[in-house]
């Protein structure tokens, strides 16, 4: 198999055009697309948060390689998008309120796409009134909450005791992901369940609608 590992370097360098160019490619060549994401431009996107940490890299940095990380995935969202069948579910999706970080959020929202759900994405930044309004306005089934940092974690638990003076706690399964997240957590604000991947999200969300 080609060697991949100038994808992973060119995400770190946050070079989009390189890391677009080598995507197409390896498309091209027949390289499953997940195997990209999760085997060279996750590890790469860990590496980049690991050099932040250490003050190797700054706010700048991380934008670059969010963005080249981004153009690859505008490439590969279409291909885990299945398309003509009858959805299995709705699916709310949001990044919670105060927390900007769409990538992983975004690649959960395109494998539940491709895993046969009809996806609902709020964005960033989701208030738990616009998690709640959505629930109430569009029969939606599953509720996916994405964080990545510790001070927005609180934001989960907000939405979940927010579902429950709402009364619809129990119309809802409540699946929650991001960095900081851990399954103990999950259970500590009563959700229903915790991935830390996307392919892992859709077997979660599987399993919530057959339970
Ligand atoms: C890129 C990045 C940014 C970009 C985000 C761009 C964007 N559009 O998303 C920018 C530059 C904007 C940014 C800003 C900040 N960031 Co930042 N960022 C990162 C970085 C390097 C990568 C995140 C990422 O995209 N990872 C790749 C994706 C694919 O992984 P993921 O999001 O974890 O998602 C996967 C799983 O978690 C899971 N998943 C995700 N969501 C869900 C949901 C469900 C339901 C399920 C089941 C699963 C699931 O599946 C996904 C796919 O496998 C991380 C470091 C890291 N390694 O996480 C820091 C990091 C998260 N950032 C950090 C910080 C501190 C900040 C800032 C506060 C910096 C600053 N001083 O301004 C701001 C905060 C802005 C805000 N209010 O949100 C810290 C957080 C520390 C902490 N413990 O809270 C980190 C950990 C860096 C570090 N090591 O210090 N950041």
């Amino acid at each position: 198999m080609r060697d991949l590992q100038p994808l992973h370097d060119a995400v770190i360098a946050g070079d989009a055009k390189t890391t677009r160019a080598i995507t197409e490619q390896a498309l091209q060549e027949g390289i499953d697309p997940l195997t990209l994401v999760n085997e060279h431009m996750v590890p790469a996107m860990d590496e980049v948060g690991r050099r932040f940490e250490c003050n190797e890299y700054f706010v700048p940095e991380l934008l670059l390689s969010a963005r080249a990380m981004k153009s690859a995935l505008e490439i590969i969202r279409p291909l885990l998008v299945a398309r003509g069948t009858e959805p299995l579910a709705r699916v709310v999706i949001g990044t919670v309120k105060g927390d900007l970080h769409d990538i992983g959020k975004n690649l959960v929202a395109a494998m539940f796409e491709g895993g046969g759900f009809e996806v609902i994405d709020l964005g960033v930044n989701v208030s738990p009134e616009r998690f709640i309004e959505t629930v109430r306005d569009k029969n939606v089934q599953i509720i996916a909450m994405s964080a990545l940092l510790t001070t927005t974690m609180p934001a989960m638990k907000s939405t979940v005791d927010a579902l429950k003076q709402a009364g619809v706690r129990d119309k809802v399964k409540v699946l929650i992901g991001g960095a900081p997240i851990t399954q103990k957590y999950a259970d500590e604000i009563g959700a229903d369940g915790f991935s830390d991947n996307a392919v892992g999200a859709v077997a979660l969300a599987k399993k919530a609608m057959s339970a």
